[in-house]
């Protein structure tokens, strides 16, 4: 027996609402979460999901490709128009696959790589030692200064000592806007590939808000689901000469029958950000970050690198007397979603860092403004500063959800 509807199965459908309820009742602001439209959730949920398309359009193993190929086509010409692109690649299923195809496609294994080091900002597939990047290549990481900023005279000395066969120029908590060309002088001076992981921002390039460095990088990955808006998945930018190697090894390389589901809503959120409001909306994100990042100062909060010029705030917890982990759960007991993190020279451990991690996407995509973002602010700060006393925890929450329920749920009905 197939079920028509998702009610029949009470168990799952009781936790889905449970969770829309948490998501409209709360305030999000993990940095690489947002909501998507009612429409990249109808392609995301369409009978695509039926198909298997290994190959690529015109070039497939399995009959029946005909409004395939012309989705994927659609997805790829959104891409390009969007971000400038030579070549782009719609299948990779997530970042992690995605970054791993690039390494797959342009190093041998044991070449020699460089990343900026997780616990300083970077990604797990940036080379972490345990990780199949580390495990994989010679990783030589790089890191962020005593004051949290990015520290480029260190990427460029370690560059020409270690001779890197590619550099990631990629961040998942890291404020601050990144000198795009000097990575790339860096790159061009010891012939490295130059290779942009955009994951968190590229929203924010999509709308005209910060720099894009798709022209003049040879790679460039980014996530859909983050800052984009977009389905949960991935696509791969390169140049021309890269995209034979970049294709096979996403498939068949790694990948084997891409989402096609997924990747219709791929092509949804590029036509959505190619609309002259996406620009608007990027540009809200950056406002009420910096609107944050200034109330929570206000409040006493010390930020990673003093503030921000992107979706993220980083707080160094040190200076107050409560973990990232106490500060997480506390959030969570009120309904603000947030996330612990580690911050550059983490003097604690990644799963009780020093460090919270918050970021403006999605609740911009509700419509908050600046001035919601010092009410936030202050939640924030009472929260934390009352961690222990439930009835005032229970009192905030209240005052929360209040807030919350002013701001439509997108793509929820
Ligand atoms: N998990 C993502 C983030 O939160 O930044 C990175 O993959």
């Amino acid at each position: 027996m197939q079920f028509t509807s998702l009610q029949q199965d009470n168990e799952i459908y009781n936790l889905l609402q449970a969770e829309t309820s948490r998501q409209r009742e709360g305030i999000e602001l993990i940095p690489s979460e947002n909501y998507t439209s009612g429409a990249v959730m109808e392609a995301m949920g369409s009978i695509l999901t039926n198909k298997y398309s290994e190959g690529y359009p015109g070039k497939r193993y399995y009959g029946g490709q005909v409004n395939i190929d012309a989705i994927e086509n659609i997805a790829i010409e959104r891409a390009k128009k969007l971000f400038g692109a030579e070549h782009v690649n719609v299948q990779p299923y997530s970042g992690s696959p995605a970054n791993t195809a690039v390494y797959f496609a342009l190093l041998n294994y044991g070449d020699t790589i460089m990343g900026l080091k997780l616990d300083h900002g970077g990604h797990i597939t940036h080379g972490l030692p345990i990780s199949f990047s580390g495990k994989s290549y010679k990783v030589i990481p790089y890191t962020c200064k005593p004051d949290g900023w990015l520290d480029m005279d260190e990427v460029e000395r370690l560059a020409r000592e270690h001779k890197p066969k590619l550099i990631v120029a990629g961040f998942t908590a890291y404020p601050r806007a990144i000198d795009w060309p000097r990575f790339r002088a860096i790159a061009d001076s010891v012939n490295a590939i130059a290779f942009a992981d955009i994951s968190h921002t590229a929203g924010l390039i999509a709308g005209k808000q910060l720099e894009n460095p798709t022209p003049y990088f040879d790679v460039v990955m980014t996530t859909t689901h983050k800052t984009m808006r977009g389905p949960r998945g991935a696509i791969i930018m390169c140049k021309e000469k890269y995209a034979k190697t970049i294709d096979r090894a996403v498939f068949p390389g790694l990948q084997g029958g891409p989402h096609d589901s997924i990747i219709a809503g791929k092509a949804v959120c590029f036509a959505e950000a190619l609309l002259p409001d996406f620009q608007d909306y990027a540009k809200q994100i950056i406002l009420n970050a910096k609107a944050l990042a200034d109330a929570l100062k206000n409040h006493g909060f010390k930020l990673v690198t003093d503030g921000t010029d992107t979706h993220l705030i980083l707080i160094d917890l040190t200076t107050k007397n409560i973990t990232g982990k106490e500060a997480q759960t506390a959030l969570d007991a009120v309904g603000i979603t947030a996330n612990k993190n580690t911050i550059p020279h983490e003097p604690r451990s990644p799963m009780d860092p020093s460090g919270l991690r918050l970021g403006t996407p999605a609740a911009t995509t509700r419509g908050m403004k600046e001035a919601d973002m010092q009410k936030i602010a202050g939640w924030i700060n009472d929260a934390l500063a009352n961690k222990n006393d439930a009835s005032k925890l229970q009192t905030i929450k209240g005052e929360v959800k209040n807030f919350c329920l002013q701001f439509p749920l997108p793509g929820v009905k």
